[in-house]
């Protein structure tokens, strides 16, 4: 495979570790635990891996393995590190027994199912240190939750003699991850099965865990892209950029990306939610920044919109959830089958509220058209689909003009649309991504060495210099709660979504008016890689905050 020059730089780069796991290590245990709610119906149906102490890792004798196999899957969205999280569990798995081995499933879950897979070789390792991309293995969507799948994937774990599976994933992959290791646990397989805290959307953490991987990455490679926007910008002083970012329901990326280059607004979902704001408050709070800086003369801005704000007005938020009721087949709990796509609009419409029918055909007829069709393999909405930044700028042009007849507003719009997503999915990690995902991925060896099982592998205090960080892990079960999914209450990992009273958000609120009136855009430029370590180590504004550094 032809390399870039950085590419054949960074293959040399070897990423840093926690002090605890550059030699032997043992686990120390913690207090029992319980889960975040509904602690009692969480209990009942995690029996075997309910209550488990927090694990922390310190210097230690390691008593001597046998060869232990370890099976390996990318579940859901790329998010850059993923192959370090890899790298680092076969140096792991090897460090403990050089003839260990690790297997990859081929395209995410999916993988386990149908039996493909891969054994990883010192060759297939060493292409994909420290790149982006989920490319060495692949990734997939397919829901692991159904005994027919856990008795499929243990065929393939038995005949490969896999002891442990280590499940790199979001919210949902976690905790379909942690029902597998409940299975395994009281079938008495004997596999151990570990997650590890994935996504860019940044809204898998908690009390344990200090963020998902990818999160530092994809939002530095987005404030890029919007620092060299502004700086067009504020050349041309000729458009108002809109620019839509990846999240799903979480606003974290807008808000980070917010503080890397403070644009002159950046809507933030949670807050349209808590202020129960309708879509005509919105676009009035944008075209209100817009006439007032064209009052100044400046008839240019940007404006961040997260993906998924639209499902946070409150009036949309209440038919989204009656539609995903409708959609769901109340017998088998799985989503309905329609002939067509227009059969399935028709049958939306005429099985909705009155209320929530008339707030869907107020909506622009492809907005409409995406709430109703498909949702993802987890029931989530396609937010990505729907062009939110369209859709704000259609309607501040339609309120401008309004304003200009009544005379209140006398400035020229013109506007631009970009939606990043894809474009930092699967950047090449920063420093910050490639240490914390190896490490990630070396400590969940260790969490298998240890016989866990129903553990997520956890890395914290990485404000700190790497080999500071702590090193350990977190029972699934303490992170759950019951939530409604599909028609039924499910156990499900807490989401995280950007608190309205913690740091980064109330840090943003404070400058955010300047930042409209004014402009004081920021350039962070290209991730690096090498140079002073204020410059290649920093991580993100979110974390900075929220730790008080
Ligand atoms: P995960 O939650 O699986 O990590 O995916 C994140 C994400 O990038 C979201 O931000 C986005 O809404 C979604 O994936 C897009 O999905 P797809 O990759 O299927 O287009």
């Amino acid at each position: 495979m032809k390399k870039s020059a950085l590419q054949e730089a960074r293959a040399a780069y070897q990423p840093k570790l926690p002090k605890a796991l550059q030699g032997s290590v043992v686990a120390v245990e913690g207090a029992a635990t319980q889960s975040v709610g509904n602690q009692d119906e969480i209990k009942a149906m995690f029996p075997n891996t309910y209550g488990m102490p927090v694990i922390t890792f310190e210097a230690g004798e390691q008593t001597a393995l046998e060869p232990i196999n370890v099976g390996i899957i990318l579940s859901g969205g790329q998010a850059p590190g993923g192959h370090n999280v890899i790298s680092g569990l076969y140096d792991g798995v090897k460090s403990l027994n050089k003839d260990s081995k690790l297997y990859g499933f081929l395209m995410g879950p999916g993988g386990l199912v149908d039996h493909k897979y891969v054994e990883f070789t010192d060759a297939i390792i060493d292409e994909y240190r420290n790149t982006g991309g989920f490319d060495i293995i692949g990734s997939g969507r397919t829901k692991l939750e159904k005994e027919a799948q856990f008795e499929s994937g243990i065929e393939i774990l038995r005949k490969l003699g896999i002891k442990a599976l280590v499940i790199i994933g979001g919210d949902d992959s976690n905790t379909n991850a942690c029902v597998l290791a409940e299975y395994y646990a009281a079938k008495n397989y004997g596999v151990q099965v570990i997650g590890c805290p994935k996504t860019i959307d940044g809204d898998l953490k908690n009390e344990q865990i200090e963020t998902s991987f990818g999160f530092d990455t994809a939002c530095k490679t987005y404030s890029e892209l919007i620092g060299n926007i502004q700086r067009d910008c504020n050349s041309a002083r000729k458009y108002w950029h809109f620019i839509k970012l990846m999240g799903r329901s979480a606003s974290h990326i807008a808000l980070e990306c917010a503080l890397e280059t403070q644009p002159n607004a950046c809507l933030v979902s949670e807050e349209v939610e808590q202020k129960a704001m309708s879509l005509d408050d919105v676009v009035t709070y944008l075209a209100k920044i817009v006439a007032d800086r064209a009052a100044d003369g400046n008839n240019f801005g940007t404006i961040l919109v997260p993906e998924g704000l639209i499902e946070f007005i409150p009036a949309i938020k209440k038919l989204i959830a009656e539609l995903n009721e409708v959609l769901t087949d109340p017998a088998t709990g799985e989503s309905r089958e329609f002939e067509s796509k227009d059969a399935q609009v028709a049958f939306v419409k005429s099985n909705i509220a009155p209320e929530n029918l008339a707030v869907l055909e107020s909506l622009p007829k492809d907005v409409e058209r995406q709430l109703c069709l498909d949702r993802d393999p987890h029931g989530n909405v396609q937010v990505s689909l729907i062009e939110t930044e369209k859709l704000l700028s259609a309607m501040v042009a339609t309120k401008l003009d309004e304003w200009k007849k009544e005379g209140k507003y006398n400035g020229k719009f013109s506007a631009q649309h970009h939606f990043f997503g894809y474009e930092g999915r699967c950047a090449a990690p920063s420093n910050y991504d490639a240490d914390y995902c190896y490490s990630l991925g070396f400590n969940a060896s260790r969490l298998i060495a240890n016989g866990k099982t129903g553990y997520m592998s956890v890395i914290k205090n990485t404000t700190a210099p790497a080999s500071e960080w702590i090193a350990g892990g977190v029972p699934i079960t303490m992170m759950m709660n019951m939530e409604r999914r599909n028609g039924a209450m499910k156990p499900v990992i807490r989401k995280a979504l950007v608190e309205l009273d913690g740091a980064p958000f109330k840090f943003f609120a404070s400058k955010r008016e300047e930042w409209a009136k004014n402009t004081c855009y920021v350039y962070p430029g290209p991730i690096q890689y090498w140079g002073p370590s204020e410059v290649c180590d920093q991580c993100t504004k979110t974390l900075a905050l929220e730790q008080g550094k």
